[in-house]
């Protein structure tokens, strides 16, 4: 090892020349000095200390735990987000100290409040020092870095910028165990590439869970081998709202989704909706309706009319078939099972259907997750209910929690990322309400449903319906910057949250987007950078 450092030390020596006179020590800042609490979402605790300010520069080096596989993962991450606009080497090395200028990676060490998520961050005159007890605590740590240096680090060429970092400790844990998103690839499919693009987004505001909505009405969009025609044809050409937007994951693509999500240490939900929201299961198999009769594929925005035959066997044997090729390639902890606005399932056979589908979902390992509506079948007590409603009561979650049930909080006119902004936002839906950045951010999870306080909140989630979206513009134009909101309420501490002060941080994330390409709606609340 020792002699790969001297090895790099010549390179680097080397390749000074080359790189030395590109980037001038007098370089000015294109951008203010920025404080260690300029970060979304803002940190536990911040302590600057102007004497340690860090230039990261052609020497420095990416040093991560000896031994540890997943903090040299994180290093290589790191080095590649460095990269392209610092133009520096960064190399990354599995060694113990260097006489180099460093950023380093290590796992033990923090601050004891860092938990299984957090990460302590010291900046001095020699380097920065992540420490964690996890590599998501590590990768956390790295999103903060690059929030902390200039906006320039996002450009994807070389800028002449210094590579300033604020002196001090941040020491960063959240409040909440689980932060969500969701994208709706049923009302009209997104791509592999446009799922994966939406996770590198996500991951820098550590948001841990992408929950895909795979099967409703309109489409089904993930392959299941027992039952093919659920996505040759379910998925197939003219499904889509409108008969636009068809498509499916193969379980390759579905593969591919999961594993580059946990690179990035987010996990993937998939949710099949049922007993209602299946009009695409069911007009492609006529077996699958009570009088065996195949509906019509649908292609409006209806809700609330289909519903699986309740007292078939077949329909049991479609949801074991399904729940267990999806239990197999999801190695998360969690299955959504969905069940909301089952409006054509009486209330007796909601609580049949649910009370033998709930046990599939545990003989398969995973840990049953649905729409609040589920918690009126009495689930047991490791069941999530999320919450989507609009006010701020419901009899069924308040007894849930009460009963030891977990909630997630995504109230539908808070943190629906789908709802319009203002009457004139061109995409989206407003049944649930306008809004704005302010409505998104002004809320709090542990106190809007009575008897679902903080200790009942497993965190928030922002969901994404594509009733209105096409492009992966579309989903960041709906997203951003209201996603960053709901990210800040999952990770921040209550006592921290400022309107004031969220939007002055969110006003300096535009020039990283605009360099990301992020194509954002500039809230006229926002003072943008
Ligand atoms: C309600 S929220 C639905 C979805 C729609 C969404 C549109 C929920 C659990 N169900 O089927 O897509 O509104 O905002």
């Amino acid at each position: 090892m020792r002699r790969t450092v001297t090895r790099l030390l010549a390179m680097t020596a080397l390749a000074l020349p080359l790189i030395l006179p590109a980037t001038p020590a007098t370089a000015a800042p294109t951008t203010p000095a920025r404080q260690l609490a300029d970060v979304i979402p803002v940190p536990v605790e911040t302590r600057p200390d102007a004497r340690g300010t860090f230039q990261i520069s052609p020497l420095t080096v990416i040093r991560t735990a000896p031994g540890s596989v997943d903090a040299w993962q994180v290093g290589r991450q790191l080095a590649e987000t460095l990269r392209p606009a610092t133009g520096y080497p960064l190399p990354v090395l599995p060694v113990r100290a260097t006489p180099l200028p460093e950023i380093a990676l290590l796992i033990g060490g923090a601050d004891s409040r860092v938990g299984q998520q957090g990460y302590q961050l010291d900046v001095t005159r020699r380097g920065v020092t992540i420490r964690a007890n996890t590599s998501a605590g590590l990768f956390a740590g790295t999103q903060t870095l690059r929030q902390l240096l200039p906006a320039d680090i996002e450009s994807p060429q070389r800028q002449r910028t210094t590579w300033t970092v604020p002196g001090g400790r941040i020491v960063d844990y959240p409040r909440f165990a689980y932060r969500g998103a969701m994208l709706d690839l049923a009302r009209h499919f997104h791509t592999v590439d446009e799922i994966t693009a939406y996770v590198d987004l996500l991951s820098q505001y550590k948001i841990n869970y992408l929950h895909l909505h795979l099967t409703d009405d309109q489409g089904w969009r993930i392959q299941i081998d027992s039952w093919p025609r659920l996505t040759t044809v379910g998925g197939g050409p003219g499904t889509g709202v409108d008969g636009v937007g068809p498509g499916y994951l193969t379980k390759a693509d579905y593969k591919a989704v999961v594993a580059y999500a946990a690179a990035r240490h987010i996990t993937i939900i998939p949710e099949i909706d049922m007993p209602g929201h299946t009009n695409a299961a069911q007009s492609t198999y006529p077996e699958l309706n009570c009088d065996g009769v195949a509906p019509p594929p649908r292609t409006d925005t209806a809700v609330g009319y289909s519903s699986l035959c309740i007292n078939d066997e077949l329909t049991y044997r479609l949801v074991e078939d399904v729940i267990r090729e999806l239990a197999a390639i999801t190695p998360g902890p969690f299955l959504h099972i969905g069940g909301d606005e089952a409006h054509a399932t009486t209330d007796e056979d909601y609580r049949t259907f649910m009370q033998r589908v709930l046990p599939l979902v545990s003989k398969y390992g995973k840990r049953a997750y649905g729409w609040n509506e589920i918690m009126q079948a009495d689930p047991p007590a490791d069941a999530v209910a999320q919450f989507w409603g609009t006010g701020t009561t419901n009899t069924d979650l308040a007894e849930a929690a009460a009963r030891g049930n977990k909630v997630i909080m995504s109230p539908a006119n808070k943190a629906y990322l789908d709802m319009k902004y203002d009457r004139n936002t061109r995409l989206g839906l407003s049944w649930a309400a306008y809004i704005e950045v302010s409505d998104a951010y002004g809320w709090d999870p542990a106190t809007r449903v009575a008897g679902v306080g903080e200790n009942a909140v497993l965190g928030v989630e922002a969901p994404l319906w594509s009733e209105t979206l096409r492009s992966l513009d579309d989903i960041e134009y709906m997203a951003f910057p209201r996603l960053p909101a709901i990210a800040e309420l999952g990770w921040s501490t209550a006592a921290s949250h400022n309107w004031e002060s969220f939007r002055t941080r969110l006003g300096q994330q535009a020039p990283r987007w605009r360099l990301q390409q992020v194509d954002f709606y500039p809230s006229p609340q926002v003072p943008w950078r």
